[in-house]
């Protein structure tokens, strides 16, 4: 079917699930780190801006994008989180190491996912050129750390 969805960005905070007492989680990946922490920021903001409280809201940091698999396991095995939220940021290069960490995340985080059973959001840009990931991390294509969070929001209340 076809949308016309391109972009989570302008979600609404009227009518959806109240967050005040949700707790998140969210990994951040240290490589490509002007990438990520401006990720991170517009996934934080955007939680706060829902709804979210400060304390509610734990960051840990993880080395590489390969990393964010089990960074989300140990978030996500705790109780206390209701949803987790995995940025970074893996640009193409000249060999296939690419192709290895983006499948092994992506793979990752869907396997921590349904372990435990709870939202465990995929906020891993995999652009060509940093240029493609500063336009999506607050640039001209929004910010994908917005969407990210809103994607958990989105989850937690299916
Ligand atoms: C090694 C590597 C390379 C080449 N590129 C990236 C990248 O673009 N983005 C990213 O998040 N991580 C990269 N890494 C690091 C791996 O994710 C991982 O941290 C190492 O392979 C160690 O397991």
């Amino acid at each position: 079917m076809a949308t016309t969805l391109k972009s989570l960005s302008e979600y609404s905070s009227k009518n959806i699930l109240d967050i005040s007492a949700k707790k998140f989680a969210i990994v951040v990946s240290e490589w490509n780190e002007d990438v990520t922490e401006a990720l991170y920021s517009g996934a934080y903001q955007t939680l706060l801006q829902h709804g979210a409280k400060k304390e509610n809201i734990i960051r840990k940091n993880v080395p590489g994008s390969f990393e964010l698999s089990l960074g989300a396991q140990w978030c996500a095995q705790e109780d206390t989180i209701d949803a987790v939220i995995c940025l970074g940021c893996v640009i193409q290069g000249e060999t296939r190491h690419f192709d290895f960490i983006c499948d092994a995340v992506a793979q990752g985080i869907t396997n921590v996912s349904l372990k435990f059973n709870k939202p465990v959001i995929f906020g891993v840009l995999t652009p060509n050129t940093q240029q493609q990931a500063l336009d999506r991390a607050g640039g001209k294509h929004g910010n994908k750390g917005d969407e990210a969070a809103i994607t958990a929001i989105k989850m937690l209340g299916f």
